[in-house]
């Protein structure tokens, strides 16, 4: 008999908020499919909004090639972003909070307008409110950072924490912008927007398509994430990570203890 999904909800809910790796979920359990992931996902979120978090956002993942090849998996996949996995610009995350913490170059959307389902690059820009440079903290909740599909879905897609810089206009082209990525003064990555998709509106409008899917929107106010343009850099305690994005500026923190 299988496991239920809400046990393995449980499970990665557990190990996220004790900072704990576990084994991937597929090794016992080698039947899951994409979808009994984003339901794991789904219930093991709800335990974090019953603990008191928030729903801020969406996070896309593996929307650029250097991302699918660092970790061995080549779908553009998503997930949920809470007030709690959000750091203040230029302040401190804390190493102890994290297994094996990585940290990706990307772009974030405020939205303006609720957006879901099928929808054309200018139809997601009109639903935009602003832009803004931001910083990931992806954290693998399984063992040497390793998984399948189904596994990195059901773990939130390795959602841990978010840094966002200031807003822009949304007029900004995005389509092609130098970002590159410094861990303490030191350039890590280098790459351009384009990288995302081509351009990181089609993240968003792969995002309002995705969601719908789970019978959700993106909501206004909320922040999506289009996704790392290089792939991710290990961040340990002590490392100042900061992005600079051409025509958008920086965004900064530190990995403190
Ligand atoms: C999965 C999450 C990928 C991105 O920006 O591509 C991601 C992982 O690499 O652990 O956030
Ligand atoms: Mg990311």
């Amino acid at each position: 008999m299988s496991t239920p999904l809400a046990t393995l909800a449980e499970t990665v809910d557990e190990a996220a908020r004790t900072a704990t790796a576990i084994p991937q979920l597929s090794i016992d359990h080698p039947y899951l499919g994409v979808d009994d992931g984003y339901a794991i996902q789904a219930l093991s979120v709800a335990r974090r909004l019953a603990r008191g978090e928030r729903r801020v956002g969406v996070k896309m993942g593996l929307t650029s090639r250097a991302k699918m090849v660092q970790v061995g998996v080549d779908e553009v996949i998503w997930g949920r972003l809470t007030d709690a996995m959000r750091v203040e610009e230029g302040g401190e995350a804390s190493f102890a909070r994290y297994v094996h913490p990585r940290v990706e170059p990307e772009i974030a959307f405020l939205m303006a307008d609720d957006l879901s389902g099928n929808v054309s690059p200018a139809e997601a820009m009109s639903a935009v409110e602003a832009v803004a440079p931001a910083l990931e903290i992806i954290d693998s909740r399984y063992r040497d950072f390793k998984f399948s599909l189904p596994d990195v879905v059901a773990d939130n897609s390795s959602s841990s924490g978010f840094v966002v810089g200031n807003w822009r206009d949304p007029e900004t082209d995005l389509s092609n912008l130098g970002m590159i990525l410094e861990a303490n003064g030191r350039p890590v990555q280098m790459g351009s927007s384009a990288a995302i998709l081509g351009d990181p509106v089609r993240a968003l409008v792969a995002a309002a398509r995705m969601v719908a899917r789970w019978g959700e929107k993106l909501e206004a106010g909320m922040i999506v994430l289009a996704g790392a343009a290089t792939a991710a850099h290990p961040t340990p305690a002590g490392t100042h990570m900061r992005v600079t994005v051409q025509d958008l500026g920086a965004v900064s923190f530190t990995m403190a203890e």
